[in-house]
């Protein structure tokens, strides 16, 4: 049978990225995009959907026949801060319904993201493992490693193929964050390009797993694809691609832009931050289904630096 599939919160950093690649291999008419939002200027298909809203979400897969569900509907660490019942809501029981439809048979593959907000204060900081003592305090980590959870329940008791990564954070130029810890590598590039200082809310030093887009939308395309035998954790995987700190960005920006500057304010955003790890083990997803990153912080620079010169 041919595949569908939908992305559910496709208006995000993610989702907009991951809509435009699998449109590239599944064809346009065999991806639906969707988001809480009525329209989108998205290229193709797209649904209003909340994931909140059971009903509507089986018509549609019914409808559709989608046969893979990507589910990004979250909202990310800074602002679930701001919202905890709302960002616990969203995450667990919208996962929920995904998860019970997929039970039922209506869904054969899921796709989870998970964030490396699982990991907590007590959480080992440098090349955390795969598993480890993992207590996270803020709304996010705590739904997110919830979710992991759930998602194993439902893999061991119903067999529901569902599979995840732990999101380091995601630096891309054709999407843009909102609402995460990690947004200040993003916004960094924006200003740099502007001839503008930036203003960073986090301190020099506070190292954090990043990624580049890219290598995210292909880490979730490849566990995806990965024979089911293969992928032995139903939580989520660990997956690692460099480290660094504001400092240490703001440096390699100087290299290609040298009259850049950066200040540091740090807010709450800080505190969020320094429960995370500085940087990740991730042997189980290289090991298992062969996960390898294409971007180390200088090329990712490079990248960002050569495709939003336009932009900008
Ligand atoms: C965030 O900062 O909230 C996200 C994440 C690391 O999951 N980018």
């Amino acid at each position: 049978m041919a595949e569908k599939v939908l992305i559910i919160g496709s208006l995000g950093q993610v989702g907009r990225e991951l809509f435009e690649s699998l449109c590239g291999d599944y064809g346009v008419e065999n991806v639906i995009a969707s988001d809480v939002k009525e329209s989108a200027d998205i290229k193709g298909r797209y649904e209003q959907l909340d994931v909140l809203d059971k009903d509507r979400l089986y018509s549609l897969i019914k409808k559709e026949g989608v046969t893979q569900v990507y589910n990004l509907a979250a909202l990310l660490s800074a602002t679930a801060e701001k919202n905890p019942a709302f960002g616990w809501k969203l995450t667990i029981d919208g996962q929920f319904n995904v998860l019970e439809l997929a039970k039922e048979g209506h869904i054969k593959k899921i796709f989870w993201p998970s964030s490396i907000a699982v990991f907590g204060p007590t959480t080992p900081k440098q090349q955390t493992p795969q598993k480890t003592v993992i207590e996270p305090n803020t709304v996010y980590g705590i739904g997110k490693l919830a979710g992991e959870m759930w998602n194993q329940y439902y893999h061991e008791k119903f067999n529901v193929d569902v599979r995840g990564v732990r999101y380091p954070g995601l630096i891309g130029w054709k999407s843009l964050p909102g609402g995460g810890t990690t947004d200040y590598a993003v916004d960094i590039f924006y200003s740099a390009l502007r001839g503008e200082s930036f203003d960073c809310f986090l301190s020099h030093d506070t190292s954090l797993p990043m990624m580049h887009m890219e290598d995210a939308i292909r880490a979730t395309r490849e566990i995806m694809e990965a024979p089911a035998e293969n992928i032995k954790l139903r939580t989520c995987y660990n997956i690692s691609a460099m480290n660094f700190n504001p400092q240490q960005l703001a440096k390699e920006i100087k290299n290609h832009i040298p009259n850049f500057e950066i200040t540091y304010h740090p807010d709450y955003r800080q505190e969020i931050a320094s429960t995370w790890p500085a940087s990740i083990n991730d042997t189980e997803a290289r090991v298992h289904w062969g996960w390898k990153e294409k971007y180390d912080m200088p090329g990712l620079v490079r990248n960002m630096i050569k495709n939003l010169k336009d932009k900008v």
